[in-house]
């Protein structure tokens, strides 16, 4: 047998083949493709210069527009971070000791986990582990999230995209996050009270839950789009009949985490966002064609967006008119179902041009924003007509002319929308009104544009998915940092910049670029005072499911022949047994309570060569389960740097030859 040896391609070549098949695409859009003010359009997608380059080779500087403050921190080689450069309008600087104004809560992509971060500093606050393990807080090692993640399908890692708060009347409640797991199709709720994973739900029938959202105003349901379109039930079937394959739409219920329903539609759905009414999900979707690679999938000139109708579709459940598919409601939403014939479809299929983005709703509820991606720009629908017309054409009520790559869009409360650019990296801003009331494709709506760095996905301002956005901040996430940051090899870190938006025609300044490790694709914020986590734990939250164990109740009880319960308290600065003796090969149930009621002070427990560790949080308890088969002395110490005599903090495990 030959073995296949790498061929001699220039990687030159390979970006050149990139741009031609970009600008093929992009050549078939209905709408040309606008000639950039610049002639810059050589570098669409950015790969090959970093603006920090071109600054260096001096050239068309005044050509890039590079406002002041970038110059600035490009000069001075490093972010902005302390916000205190006099010249700027905008301070994001918080001074030592004192809190953000707002919790801000990012997807971290295929890490698995969510981070928290202070808005507007930019400091993270903490990680929350997901759909990864995490050694820090002992997630993925003890009993209870085992299992969760077992019962979830076990899988190891997971890419969560879409975060989003619970909402009661149209604001942040601050009881749950959610996030979806794009890679696994799965969606997880965290408790904002703990700040911890609380629930996963593997969800039936579908791969690559993408677009992801809790429905407005009061969270009555989640909603998840399963992106790729698969054989229904994927059991080997149809392998070779792409024409077969479907996309589901989900409802969970966010008190159970169960899957209520799910409807089947053509073409692959992308990202959604709800109304403001209980009434409408709409979700961007592209491969109308049915496709199974890049040409065939951008072929047409069309795309539909998909709006359902949740009140018909959750009728069409409860009258039984659907398949039952591993346990699930399946309704028919395909364009030829018999429940889409009529004047009352259940999914209306809305026209855009071909592969759009992201679905985002204003504020007002009254405007959803389709951003084109591959069209220069964004499909406004008018989500009142979505009621009352049967002509889907008339929904659309407008369609700015924004710039290259449009992928989302966000706003500031005061009627206007902040779109990201992908493939110009920029950020524009624009008046929602104005662009209504003016002509398709006209770019007048335009107010002001502001370089990023560099190809940025998601935007997010604070608050911006509640009916009252405060409007204040916005950070833009871009995919690629290229020189903005000391380099870390050849993977480098994602740029997240810190824009202030403020009031007036132009008035978007960028304060801060942060590096994050990937990969962030969206972000959402919440005023401090709409959550209120605990500093400690209430253990009445575990009554009943975990011992909550006193000193006085530290103990080994043999609970069969070979199995033994220990149980042990935890405090500064000893566990409440100093040793323990088991047999080899007994399965032992280790259960620690941490008795401290002062903040701050966890307690870790971990057996070096029993992959035992524990975090315990104060008035926490913690189980893990593990079988003791090397005979021998195991130390038990104590992961957290709790007190002066933390490393004496220490146990001894005795497994005694059987
Ligand atoms: Cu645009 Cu998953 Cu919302 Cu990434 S998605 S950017
Ligand atoms: Cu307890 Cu260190």
């Amino acid at each position: 047998m030959t073995e296949e040896t790498p061929t001699d391609v220039d990687p030159d070549a390979v970006v050149e083949q990139y741009e031609q098949q970009l600008n093929d695409v992009l050549a078939t859009v209905e709408d040309p493709v606008p000639e950039a003010d610049d002639g810059i359009t050589l570098e669409l997608a950015g790969l090959q210069l970093g603006r920090r380059d071109l600054l260096k080779t001096g050239a068309a500087v005044g050509a890039l527009g590079i406002a002041g403050c970038q110059t600035r921190s490009n000069a001075a080689g490093t972010a902005t971070s302390s916000g205190g450069s006099q010249s700027h309008g905008a301070d994001h600087f918080v001074p030592p000791g004192e809190h953000d104004e707002y919790y801000g809560f990012w997807s971290g992509g295929h890490s698995g986990e969510i981070r928290v971060m202070g808005i507007p500093s930019m400091r993270e606050l903490m990680r929350i582990p997901v759909f990864n393990t995490e050694g820090a807080r002992g997630y993925g090692y003890d009993d209870e999230t085992t299992e969760m993640l077992d019962d979830a399908g076990g899988y190891t890692w997971g890419d969560n995209h879409h975060p989003a708060l619970s909402e009661t009347g149209g604001d942040y409640d601050g009881r749950y996050l959610f996030v979806n797991d794009k890679a696994n199709g799965r969606i997880a709720r965290i408790d904002l009270k703990y700040f911890e994973t609380d629930a996963i739900t593997d969800v039936p029938n579908v791969q690559a839950v993408h677009g992801f959202c809790v429905q407005s105003p009061d969270t009555e349901y989640l909603f998840g789009n399963g992106e790729f379109r698969t054989p229904l039930p994927n059991d080997g079937r149809d392998l070779n009949s792409p024409e077969k394959y479907t996309s589901l739409f989900s409802a969970l219920d966010p008190e159970s985490m169960e899957t209520l329903w799910q409807v089947k539609v053509d073409g692959n759905l992308d990202i959604m966002d709800t109304d403001k009414d209980g009434r409408w999900a709409i979700s961007s979707a592209y491969n109308s064609e049915g496709a199974t690679d890049v040409q065939g999938m951008t072929h047409d000139d069309r795309d539909w967006v998909k709006a359902f109708d949740v009140p018909a579709i959750q009728e069409a459940v409860d009258a039984g008119k659907y398949e039952e598919v591993n346990g699930v409601p399946i309704v028919d939403g395909t364009r030829d179902s018999p429940l889409n014939k009529g004047d009352d479809p259940i999914v209306r299929y809305i026209p855009t041009p071909k592969s759009p983005h992201c679905v985002e709703v204003e504020p007002n509820g009254k405007y959803a924003m389709v951003a084109g991606k591959l069209s220069p720009t964004v499909t406004i629908l008018d989500i009142e007509k979505l009621t009352e017309s049967s002509d889907p054409e008339e929904v659309v009520a407008g369609r700015p002319k924004v710039g290259l790559g449009p992928l989302h869009t966000t706003y500031d409360g005061n009627g206007h929308a902040y779109t990201s650019l992908f493939i110009d990296s920029q950020v524009a801003k624009w008046d929602i009104q104005a662009a209504v009331e003016a002509e398709n494709n006209s770019t007048d709506p335009i107010m002001e544009k502001i370089d990023v760095h560099y190809n940025p996905g998601h935007i997010q301002a604070v608050e911006a998915m509640t009916n009252d956005p405060d409007g204040e901040w916005l950070i833009s996430l871009n995919k690629l940092s290229k020189d903005r940051f000391l380099p870390t090899g050849p993977i480098h870190p994602d740029n997240d910049q810190l824009i202030h938006i403020g009031q007036g025609e132009k008035s978007m300044e960028l304060v801060a670029d942060h590096p994050v490790y990937p990969e962030p694709h969206d972000c959402i914020f919440a005023h401090k005072d709409k959550l209120d986590p605990a500093r400690v734990w209430d253990k009445s939250d575990y009554e009943g499911e975990k011992p909550y164990v006193e000193e006085s109740d530290s103990g080994v009880e043999r609970t069969g022949d070979r199995s033994v319960h220990v149980k042990t308290s935890s405090k500064r600065s000893e566990y409440g047994l100093t040793e323990f003796t088991v047999k080899e090969g007994d399965e032992v149930t280790l259960t620690v309570t941490n008795i401290e009621g002062v903040p701050d002070i966890v307690h870790g427990v971990a057996i070096p060569e029993y992959n035992v560790n524990l975090a315990i949080a104060p008035q926490d308890t913690r189980e893990v389960t593990f079988t003791a088969d090397k005979p021998g002395v195991y130390w038990v110490y104590c992961t957290y740097f709790c007190s002066a005599l933390h490393l004496e903090m220490r146990s001894r495990m005795l497994v005694e030859p059987r």
